[in-house]
C-alpha cells in the first residue's frame, strides 16, 4: 500500500512536470477575443526545445496565418495572452506549476497582411520581458501567469506604425534547462492590424537567431539559489544587448 502510494505520487510528480501548455485567448483592451480566434495554433501542446528550429517563430505549423482572423486594435492598446494546458480554464493551474521562467513579447510588422507574414529574417522587436521576479522567493514570471488565471499582458507601443503585425509571445520554462536542448519554448503568435499609431523603427532580431544554446539564459540551473536572470537579444552579431522595460521607442 505504502508502495502503491509512492508510486502514485512519483507518477502524479512526473505528469505535472512534464504538462505543457499554448496561447488559447487573445484579449484586446480587456475583451476576451474568444478561444483560439486571431491565432496560429499548433497541432499540440507540446513546447520546441531547438533553438535553431524554424518552429522557433510560431510554433509548429506556424509559419502561414492563412484561415486565421486579423483583429483589428487600436495604437496604444493593452492586449493580454492567456495560456492552458488543455482546452479548459478551470481545474487544474493554467501552465503547470513545476514550470518556471521568463515570460516575453515581440511583435513583428507585415509589409502586407499579417496572416501573409512567416516571421523569417530580423523582423522581431521584443516589448515585454519578465524574469525572475523576485529572487528572495525565487518567483518566475511562470508564477505570476500561473496566479493570474494564465493570463499576462502588454501595451502595444502607440509610436508604432500603423498595419498588420504578429505578436508573439514567449514563454521559456527552465525546469530541466541544465543541459542543452533542455528549455522549453512555449510559443503562440496572434495577428493584429493596428490602427493610428506613430512611426517608429525599433531594432530588431530574428527568431530562430536570437538564442544560442550555450546562452546562460537558455543553458542554466535555476535550483542553484539563482538570484538574477537575464534572457539576452543579439541587435548585432556577436553582442548583446538588453533593452529596458517598459520600452520607450
Ligand atoms: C486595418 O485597420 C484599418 C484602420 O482601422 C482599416 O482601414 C483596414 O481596413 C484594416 N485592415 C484589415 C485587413 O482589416
Ligand atoms: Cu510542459
Amino acid at each position: 500500500m505504502k508502495l502503491s502510494l509512492l508510486s502514485l505520487l512519483s507518477l502524479l510528480t512526473i505528469t505535472s512536470v512534464n504538462a505543457h501548455f499554448t496561447m488559447q485567448y487573445l484579449w484586446v483592451n480587456g475583451v476576451d477575443q474568444g478561444q483560439n480566434v486571431d491565432l496560429r495554433v499548433p497541432p499540440n501542446n507540446n513546447p520546441v526545445t531547438d533553438v535553431t528550429s524554424n518552429d522557433l517563430t510560431c510554433n509548429v505549423g506556424g509559419t502561414s496565418g492563412s484561415g486565421v482572423s486579423t483583429a483589428t486594435i487600436p495604437a496604444g492598446a493593452t492586449v493580454a495572452f492567456e495560456w492552458h494546458q488543455h482546452a479548459q480554464r478551470t481545474g487544474e493551474d493554467p501552465i503547470s506549476g513545476g514550470h518556471k521562467g521568463p515570460v516575453q513579447v515581440y511583435i513583428a510588422k507585415a509589409p502586407s497582411t499579417a496572416a501573409s507574414l512567416d516571421g523569417s529574417g530580423a523582423v522581431w522587436t521584443k516589448i515585454y520581458s519578465s524574469g525572475l521576479v523576485d529572487p528572495s522567493s525565487q518567483e518566475w514570471a511562470t508564477d505570476v501567469v500561473n496566479a493570474n488565471g494564465g493570463k499576462h499582458s502588454v501595451t502595444i507601443p502607440a509610436s508604432l506604425p500603423a498595419g498588420q503585425y504578429l505578436l508573439r509571445a514567449e514563454i521559456i520554462a527552465l525546469h530541466v534547462a541544465s543541459t542543452y536542448p533542455g528549455a522549453q519554448f512555449y510559443i503562440g503568435c496572434a495577428q493584429v492590424n493596428v490602427s493610428g499609431g506613430g512611426s517608429a523603427n525599433p531594432p530588431k532580431i530574428a527568431l530562430p537567431g536570437a538564442y544560442k544554446p550555450t546562452d546562460p539564459g537558455i543553458t542554466v540551473n535555476i535550483y542553484n539559489n539563482l538570484q538574477s536572470y537575464t534572457a539576452f537579444v543579439r541587435t548585432f552579431p556577436f553582442m548583446h544587448k538588453e533593452l529596458t522595460f517598459p520600452l520607450s521607442l
